[in-house]
């Protein structure tokens, strides 16, 4: 048996990324149109950033195998769109049932997780934290402080991400928002839909009765 080989990587924490691994994406402001509630905040930060980097993500991805583990670092920057607090696209796991766990580095955020019957989680975070996200939990991070968010990450390697989850359903139950003191509050997002009993069951792979 050929043994797959360890992997050494460096976690800068001030500049929030991962060295030495084999993935780097960026998200721009231009690419989160849609996301957020006030699109003419949005608008405004687009005309005068469309090009900078909203968040990015560096990892490490090993070969083949699907007990293999994905390891990485999101750095996402501080704001907020409106009395929106940054956050990124979120999604699901394409294979609902892997789970995932975060670890704050640097910074203040919240782990916003929405279950399928439209169960919501806010998990607050600081650095040394750890959240497990567990099974087929709609997950997505949002910065809450003034600095980057800076987290690592691990996850099946096999697990996907589903993007659409979201969209489908008019964005998810809650909006993170400044209360106006400097904290966070939830309010509901008037164009969420729930999902149907139909769409929850082929989430988590069960039949339903016709
Ligand atoms: C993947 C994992 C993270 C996120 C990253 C960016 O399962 O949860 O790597 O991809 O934090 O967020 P998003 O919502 O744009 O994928
Ligand atoms: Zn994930």
């Amino acid at each position: 048996m050929k043994f797959a080989e360890p992997r050494l990587c460096d976690v800068s924490i001030p500049d929030g990324l991962l060295r030495g691994g084999d993935g780097h994406y960026r998200k721009h402001y231009s690419d989160l149109e849609g996301l957020y509630a006030d699109s003419a905040a949005f608008a405004a930060i687009l005309a005068e950033k469309a090009g900078e980097v909203a968040y990015e993500v560096t990892s490490y991805t090993p070969g083949g195998k699907t007990s293999d583990i994905i390891t990485g670092v999101t750095r996402m920057e501080p704001g907020k769109v409106g009395r929106e607090y940054y956050l990124t696209r979120g999604h699901i796991h394409a294979r609902g049932d892997r789970p995932e766990v975060y670890y704050a580095l640097a910074g203040r955020g919240l782990m916003q997780m929405e279950s399928p019957e439209g169960d919501v989680r806010l998990v607050e975070m600081q650095a040394g934290q750890i959240c497990y996200v567990p099974p087929y939990w709609i997950h997505r991070s949002v910065n809450l402080g003034t600095e980057d968010l800076v987290m690592l990450f691990a996850y099946p390697a096999d697990s996907g991400q589903d993007y659409g989850i979201i969209e489908r359903s008019g964005g998810m139950r809650v909006r993170v928002m400044d209360d106006g003191n400097g904290g966070w509050v939830a309010e509901d997002n008037p164009a969420w839909r729930p999902r149907t009993a139909q769409e929850v069951a082929q989430i988590v792979g069960e039949e339903v009765a016709a």
